[in-house]
């Protein structure tokens, strides 16, 4: 069933809670567990549940996002798959960039309903979750229902940020509301025994919409004005037609802000994260990339994912994710840090040119301590320099960095003179 329907992933708006990592790519682009970029995850999800043709909406369209898509997404010429990705852009009819996510997907419907297909998988680009939809549109078909949402039971603290709904006893949705500030206690739901114990009362929205085309086709062109689903257009759907729940239990996360998205991170060192990347029916897919093997020497390792290709010599590495040919010095500590690592490797003459010239070299230098920062690709941290992120430290934006919820951000090639402290 899953070959009806078509993905279309919602690749974010001006991308501002995730700058600076945002500030020069596009949010599907941003690099994520040291070798994968965000868009891989709704995109693995897809194709492990049969879904094979895919758009990613994008408000710009980075380089970087095209070359990751092109260079990734390889299908058979023998069968109907394809990642494309479309972005905003400017037509004599609509001269504005997407308004709202509805309006992202109503701007971008000619080519969405171009392809034959029967049903339209909306997703978020950036969720970390294993879900297998096969499971969501057996529901959506035996109910008969024009829209379908998948839903997860959440806690009183959590339900502010998210479409809050209830449903009668088939699972339609009744009533929704859109991250409800006030008047919580009237959207308690049967969750059942399990979500209770938990404290997860609330059925939220995920954010995942199910739609039936020529449905998606009609409420988005009779309401031209309405901009976001969440907000506008299924509230609409639920007052007008049958709206189904599916209920998702599993493990799902929004990634959208500096301190999610560097949670997740570092939960992928767990001795079991509840990210699972060595799930071999829940693979996520990235670039094959022809690096040599990582080559660590005189380090402790403690809770560390380490990509491929990287040069350490650290000191100590604790609760940290190390990116795809990281570098690092000797005698350094880097403790709680995400280090995407960077694009290539410099030349040895580069090396000893830059070495006598004084200027740090890709990666991190001798004797540095870091603790409680995410670097972005391609950063030069020079030697002795101290990163101590946490809660002491304002929120900034600054030229090299930026401070988020305690958590330093160095910028994406950002060079960081040698002894320097933040
Ligand atoms: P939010 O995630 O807050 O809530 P929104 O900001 O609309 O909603 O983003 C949804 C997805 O669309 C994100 O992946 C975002 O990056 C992307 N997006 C946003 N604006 C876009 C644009 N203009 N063009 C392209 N993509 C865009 C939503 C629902 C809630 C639900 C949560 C679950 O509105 O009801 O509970 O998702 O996370
Ligand atoms: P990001 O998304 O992190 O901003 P890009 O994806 O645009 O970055 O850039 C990464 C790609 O660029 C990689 O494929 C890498 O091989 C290539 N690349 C970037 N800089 C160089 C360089 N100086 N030499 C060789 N390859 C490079």
């Amino acid at each position: 069933m899953t070959d009806k329907v078509l993905g279309v992933i919602l690749g974010g708006g001006q991308g501002s809670r995730l700058s600076p990592l945002t500030q020069t790519r596009s949010k599907p682009a941003v690099p994520i567990a040291g070798k994968y970029r965000l868009v891989d995850i709704p995109i693995s999800n897809c194709i492990n549940s049969g879904i094979h043709r895919m758009f990613v909406l994008t408000q710009f369209n980075s380089a970087s996002l095209n070359t990751h898509i092109k260079n990734t997404y390889h299908f058979s010429h023998f069968s109907k798959a394809f990642v494309d990705i479309l972005a905003a852009e400017q037509t004599p009819d609509n001269p504005t960039w997407f308004q709202g996510t509805a309006d992202a997907v109503r701007q971008c419907l000619p080519y969405i309903v171009a392809h034959e297909t029967e049903y339209i998988l909306i997703l978020s680009g950036d969720q970390l979750y294993q879900m297998d939809f096969a499971d969501m549109v057996k529901n959506h078909l035996d109910s008969g229902a024009e829209v379908t949402i998948a839903t997860i039971p959440v806690t009183a603290k959590d339900a502010t940020d998210f479409g809050i709904l209830k449903t009668n006893d088939e699972n339609v949705i009744t009533s929704f509301t859109e991250k409800p500030k006030t008047g919580l206690e009237d959207w308690i739901s049967d969750t059942g025994p399990v979500m209770q114990a938990e404290g997860r009362e609330f059925l939220a929205s995920m954010g995942i919409y199910l739609f039936n085309k020529q449905y998606l086709i009609d409420i988005l062109s009779n309401n031209p004005t309405e901009k976001d689903f969440g907000k506008d257009i299924l509230p609409r759907a639920i007052n007008n037609s049958k709206v189904l729940s599916h209920q998702y239990e599993g493990y799902w996360t929004d990634i959208g802000t500096i301190s999610s998205f560097f949670e997740a991170n570092l939960g992928l060192t767990d001795e079991i994260p509840k990210f699972d990347l060595f799930d071999n029916a829940h693979a996520i897919f990235t670039r094959a990339r022809m690096l040599p093997p990582s080559k660590i020497s005189g380090t402790t390792l403690i809770k560390a994912v380490i990509a491929e290709g990287c040069i350490i010599n650290a000191n100590k590495i604790e609760h940290a994710v190390l990116g795809i040919r990281a570098r690092i010095g000797k005698d350094t500590v880097i403790q709680n840090c995400y280090v995407m690592g960077s694009d290539r490797y410099q030349r040895l003459e580069e090396i000893e040119e830059e070495t006598n010239a004084g200027k740090p070299l890709i990666g991190i230098g001798d004797r540095c301590f870091i603790n409680n920062a995410i670097l972005d690709k391609n950063c030069r941290i020079g030697n002795d320099v101290k990163i101590n992120g946490g809660d002491h430290l304002a929120d900034g934006d600054f030229e090299l960095y930026a401070v988020k919820d305690g958590i330093v951000v160095v910028k994406k090639a950002a060079i960081l003179p040698a002894g320097m402290e933040i």
